[in-house]
């Protein structure tokens, strides 16, 4: 078919489509939520006037690709993120797995070292060893790669917060290994706008927070050549709701950003931006993820032309994708691995450097032998099955996927220079715009989903009468804790003290004067065997503590379900209240200890404030005295914990005890996020009202909410 032929064949197709479906042939475009029409039928001049087409894989703007041959030449790194419990343990994990064939390390910390604080921390009781593995001190480190080649397997670290002290920790465990900075490789995620945006793992205030990740990029390109500097990510915001074009748009902004901040430190952009590297989620969207891929690589070198580089590699953008962990379930598990296989295609046949695959199990634990294997496979089976090695850029001229891409990147490139005009990236986070956006995005989300428009095969629809267990990984973490302060506390004796005291004394200096790097400084206290939490804890007296304000949407969940009848009879359940004698019921959402996923925690907010609660939305980070003493000064009927990082047994517990303490036992504590099933009895037994788990309705919640504050159902 010809163009010229086209509009006459068209209209043929559409009264044949019409004829087949006995409606108008535009019923079936699809509005996605990034408000692109998706239509049955592209064709041919789809592709009309489309900017980008005719590039090569290697050459810029790398829309193809950033390596002319691609998978043919070298597939992607299989590069599976873990940690768990001790350095031990998640040496003897990564060891198992890189036999097993994986090609990479990619090391998840816990939520204490995330946040600096050493594992003997009060703050951190509920936090070690979970979520991730401890690491204090180079000690730790050392563990941890422990008959592990630094030289030879590439190594990433997802670390943000605390990432002076890591990285340092890692450099000098490297050295005592015998491997030299400059024969380091792997990579640093050291992207802490996002952490202001979605991920919380934040310490310090912004500005400070921006020259570290400067500081990093210095050393790391003077010093460590093979090392990338930054994972500019976007992952996390589509976990947190984000649509995929804000994931795009905020991402590359976030990496203009970080360009400005080197570039102001003085650093030639050659220098640096061949080490600068992405990560993004893959979703279930299949096509669009694909095309996002080719979209980013496109934008990236647009943007970087802005600065004016010598070398071709400074245009390129290589990235990381990992499945989402959102689109997983906790219901009918075993579809997990058919929409990570899905996923982990997208990711392949978008063109990703490195790959995650996440485990079944992820929506409810951490991943046992058993389910790490299937998503180590589930890449395997890809790289030497399926053939998709073979041929670079296998949808290049499809006529959807290049309008998906150009339409992706149009988009994206609007809200690029939507952000531009608020004075980029770092001006738009403190305003809290991207924020605001992804939240609503989240919210406009959860009740596509609660209604039943957005499918979830064994959560919304098809699901099963009953659940059969399945075996998932528990952490003891008192015994991590213990085994933890007992290194600590050896390598504390061990040391020479007034070493110690002096590089972090240097190390404060740089801190406070801005003169010198302070990654350098802190690879000397690391040396010294300054612990993850002093090295923080003195830049925290120079830089001070971030806290975040919690702002809720408000309108969005509402406005979706305006009309319908069960959202309605809520509604006026709710609005009857005020008059009684209790008066409208007030929800304190709480999160406690260092987990900072708070995307359920704010959809619940808005959804329930929606619905005529009176909420309070908590701040991050607190103890669960803290959690109290907010409870008690605004009066609450309950408290709601939102929990994602498995600390539900330390810290709901010690809750429900420091209420019945301040005697306010009748205060009702509900809580809800990734809860495995085998906790639920634990949690009733220590005086949970209600456990609501992944895939919960909210508007069911509400109505268990209800009940429990109308005295309808029993604690
Ligand atoms: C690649 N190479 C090739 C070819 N392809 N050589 C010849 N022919 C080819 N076709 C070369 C590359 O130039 C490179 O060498 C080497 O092979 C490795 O390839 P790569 O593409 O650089 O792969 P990589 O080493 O795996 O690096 C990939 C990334 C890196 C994306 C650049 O930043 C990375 O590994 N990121 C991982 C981030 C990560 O794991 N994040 C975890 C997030 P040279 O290096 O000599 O050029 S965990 C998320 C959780 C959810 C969280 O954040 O909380």
């Amino acid at each position: 078919m010809t163009g010229r032929e086209e509009p006459k064949r068209l209209d043929d197709w559409r009264k044949l489509a019409e004829r087949e479906i006995k409606r108008d042939a535009d019923t079936l475009t699809w509005e996605t939520p990034e408000g692109i029409n998706v239509k049955p039928l592209y064709t041919e001049a789809d592709l009309q006037g489309l900017p980008h087409l005719g590039s090569l894989p290697g050459l810029a703007p790398f829309t193809r690709g950033p390596r002319a041959t691609m998978y043919a030449g070298r597939p992607w790194t299989i590069r599976q993120y873990a940690g768990f419990s001790t350095a031990e343990e998640s040496n003897a994990f990564y060891r198992r797995g890189l036999a097993a064939g994986q090609q990479g390390v990619s090391v998840a910390f816990d939520l204490a070292t995330h946040r600096g604080y050493d594992s003997d921390h009060p703050r951190v009781e509920g936090d070690v060893g979970k979520a991730g593995v401890a690491i204090d001190s180079v000690e730790d480190m050392k563990i941890l790669f422990d008959g592990i080649p630094l030289g030879e397997v590439s190594v990433s670290m997802t670390m943000n917060g605390a990432v002076i002290p890591v990285l340092a920790a890692f450099i000098v465990a490297g050295e005592e290994q015998g491997v030299s900075g400059a024969e380091l490789s792997g990579t640093i995620q050291n992207d802490v706008l996002k952490e202001f945006m979605v991920r919380n793992t934040y310490i310090y205030p912004p500005e400070p927070s921006m020259r570290i990740v400067a500081d990093i990029i210095a050393y790391t390109a003077s010093e460590m050549p093979r090392f990338n500097s930054i994972s500019i990510s976007g992952y996390h915001m589509q976990e947190a709701g984000a649509t995929l074009v804000q994931e795009l748009a905020f991402t590359l902004a976030d990496g203009r950003e970080y360009v400005r901040a080197a570039l102001k430190r003085g650093l030639d952009v050659d220098a640096f931006a061949g080490r600068l590297s992405f990560f993004f989620a893959i979703g279930m969207n299949f096509f669009m993820e694909a095309a996002k891929l080719r979209a980013a690589r496109l934008l990236w070198s647009r943007i970087m032309e802005e600065f004016a580089p010598k070398k071709a590699s400074s245009l390129m953008l290589r990235t990381h994708c990992q499945t989402s962990g959102v689109s997983l379930a906790e219901q009918d598990p075993y579809n997990n691995i058919v929409r990570t296989a899905y996923e982990a295609l997208a990711a392949v046949l978008g063109g990703t450097q490195s790959l995650h695959t996440n485990s079944f199990d992820e929506a409810i634990a951490l991943p046992t032998d058993f389910s790490a294997r299937i998503a180590r496979n589930t890449q395997l089976i890809l790289q030497h099955e399926t053939g998709v090695t073979k041929t670079v850029d296998p949808l290049a001229g499809s006529y959807y996927v290049e309008s998906l891409t150009a339409e992706l990147a149009e988009k994206a490139w609007a809200l690029i220079e939507d952000v531009e005009g608020r004075g980029g990236m770092t001006a738009a986070v403190a305003s809290g715009y991207p924020k605001r956006l992804i939240e609503e995005a989240a919210t406009r989300r959860q009740a596509a989903v609660d209604r039943g428009d957005a499918v979830i095969v064994g959560v919304n629809r098809h699901r099963l009468e009953e659940e059969a267990p399945i075996d998932t990984l528990e952490i003891d973490n008192t015994a991590v804790r213990e085994s933890q302060i007992a290194r600590l506390e050896r390598v504390r004796r061990q040391r020479d003290p007034e070493r110690v005291a002096q590089t972090l004394a240097r190390l404060g200096e740089v801190a406070r004067t801005g003169e010198g790097n302070l990654l350098e400084a802190a690879v000397e206290a690391a040396r010294a065997r300054a612990t993850v939490g002093e090295i923080s804890d003195t830049l925290r007296e120079a830089f001070g503590d971030h806290a975040a304000k919690a702002d809720v949407v408000r309108d969005v969940y509402g406005v979706a379900y305006a009309g319908e009848p069960e959202y309605e009879t809520l509604k006026a359940r709710v609005a009857g209240l005020k008059t009684r004698p209790q008066g409208t019921p007030r929800i304190l959402v709480a999160k406690l200890g260092q987990d900072g996923h708070d995307r359920g925690a704010h959809v619940i907010a808005s959804a329930f404030g929606d619905l005529g609660f009176d909420v309070v939305a908590g701040p991050l980070f607190q103890t669960p005295d803290e959690a109290v003493d907010l409870a008690l000064a605004e009066k609450v009927h309950v408290v709601g914990v939102s929990s994602l990082a498995a600390g539900h047994k330390t810290l709901l517990p010690q809750l429900v005890e420091r209420l019945k303490a301040r005697g306010a036992d009748d205060v009702i504590v509900v809580c809800g996020g990734v809860i495995p099933r085998r906790d639920y009895d634990f949690l009733r037994a220590a005086g949970i009202a209600a456990v609501f788990g992944p895939g919960t309705n909210v508007l069911d919640a509400a109505q268990t909410v209800l009940d429990l504050v109308e005295g309808r159902r029993r604690n």
